[in-house]
């Protein structure tokens, strides 16, 4: 992409609604704008972003068996009559009347639909065990919207359903997901910390939430310093039931919970060189229910016997929208934004300090073809400017040109991360861009 054609709206000066630092950067660096209290519009930039957050997301999730369907944003009320958690919700909810007067709702979750969908469509313990999982938009009208996408009243959700013959059945979706989850985070550079967690309004007695470490994080934390170095991708950490066994069970040994949990006694147990504290932000939230909602729901199933049973269920959210607000807080600098490389919307800006230079132009040029991801600054701009730019929006390198080095084929190569930099040849650099 050359910036001289792209959509992307940098602000010089940090904008006075943004509280959180987050929040600063990403209207500061042309991601999202505001339409209304907690309402964003994406743009190209953050665009890119959510969608590698959610491209990784998916991924793991379909690794980890779980099915892709798409429900919608709106849902009749009656399921949640049915629930009992029409009333529940409150303010929080934001209803709406169809022009055939019909109670509607914009969905904040969807376990009643994804119940009513599954009991459609499945009619014995054969069909069983299922997971199923959408990526959709969700409403959740807020009293205090605040800290940008972090807590909006319209924000991006993985939430994903599991649907068991049991309680020992369950337990196994609810490890899969847990171990889904902890992969999920790594590779999007992050390090998570699950802790047992109340379940809340959703109900049921076994949760999680999944807190990412970042100074600014609202919850303190306290932890075992072996989450941050156990490798959950290349660990070998399996989806069978004996390998998520071994998994929960190492899993729940170690030592992890928010202020208001901390258990000194247990604390006091955990080797001192591991203790670690921090803070941290929730970006994902697991539940077992059981059968709070197939049961009224009327979710029955012809069992093994020809007896009926009624399925017990979990559910799983992730916060895709949270997630570019959660990377950004734990990945910043003084300057802007440092994006980890997986979900960095381009991997390198190439920097033209000069774009009336033949030479500059044409080793720009050169570069721009050969990296695959690659975002040109190729505006009549001042250097000062380019270089403020490529550090704000913060992509993981910065190719930078100029007419003494282009006259010798010569190219800086910075890592934003760090901010380390090498004059290399248009090979050599390159073959580290590219490595
Ligand atoms: C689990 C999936 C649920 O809604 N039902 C379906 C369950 N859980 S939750 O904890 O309430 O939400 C899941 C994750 O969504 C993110 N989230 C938000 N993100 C931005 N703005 C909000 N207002 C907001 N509310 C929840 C969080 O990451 C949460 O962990």
């Amino acid at each position: 992409m050359r910036l001289s054609k792209y959509f992307l709206p940098t602000l010089k000066e940090n904008p006075a609604e943004a509280q959180i630092v987050s929040h600063r950067l990403m209207l500061r660096a042309g991601l999202v704008r505001q339409q209304a209290a907690g309402i964003y519009a994406w743009l190209p930039l953050g665009f890119r972003v959510l969608k590698k957050i959610e491209a990784i997301v998916r991924e793991e999730q379909d690794a980890a068996g779980a099915q892709e369907v798409l429900m919608p944003t709106i849902q009749p009320a009656e399921l949640w009559q049915q629930s009992g958690r029409y009333d529940d919700y409150g303010k929080e909810m934001l209803r709406i009347t169809d022009r055939h007067d019909r109670p509607m709702l914009y969905g904040p979750t969807n376990e009643e639909m994804i119940t009513e969908i599954f009991k459609d469509g499945a009619k014995s313990y054969r069909d069983l065990p299922k997971n199923l999982y959408h990526i959709q938009w969700k409403f959740r009208d807020e009293v205090r919207p605040r800290f940008g996408v972090m807590r909006g009243r319209e924000f991006l959700m993985k939430d994903a359903y599991s649907f068991d013959a049991d309680y020992e059945g369950a337990v196994v979706s609810y490890r899969a997901m847990m171990l889904a989850y902890m992969r999920t985070f790594q590779r999007l550079g992050l390090k998570a910390i699950p802790m047992q967690a109340d379940s809340g309004p959703i109900g049921g007695d076994l949760s999680h939430e999944f807190i990412i470490l970042a100074e600014t994080g609202e919850s303190e934390i306290f932890y075992d310093s072996d989450f941050e170095t156990v490798d959950w991708v290349k660990g070998g950490y399996g989806y069978t039931p004996a390998s998520l066994e071994k998994f929960f069970a190492e899993m729940t040994a170690r030592y992890a919970a928010t202020d208001e949990k901390h258990d000194k006694a247990a604390w006091e147990k955990v080797p001192q060189a591991r203790r670690r504290t921090g803070r941290g932000i929730e970006v994902g939230h697991i539940f077992y229910f059981g059968q709070k909602y197939s049961a009224p729901l009327g979710l029955t199933l012809a069992g093994p016997d020809g007896r009926p049973i009624i399925p017990h269920m979990g559910s799983y959210g992730i916060g895709v929208s949270r997630l570019v607000g959660a990377v950004i807080e734990a990945c910043h600098d003084a300057n802007g934004i440092v994006w980890p490389d997986p979900v960095a919307p381009f991997r390198c800006a190439i920097l033209n300090l000069k774009p009336g230079d033949a030479a500059c132009a044409a080793l720009c040029e050169r570069l721009y073809r050969a990296i695959p991801e690659a975002l040109l600054d190729d505006r009549d701009e001042r250097a000062g400017v380019k270089f403020g730019d490529a550090d704000l929006i913060g992509l993981p390198w910065q190719a930078i040109v100029g007419p003494r080095g282009a006259a010798a084929g010569r190219v800086e190569l910075k890592r934003r991360a760090g901010g380390e930099r090498q004059e290399l040849s248009l090979e050599d650099a390159l073959a580290k861009l590219l490595g």
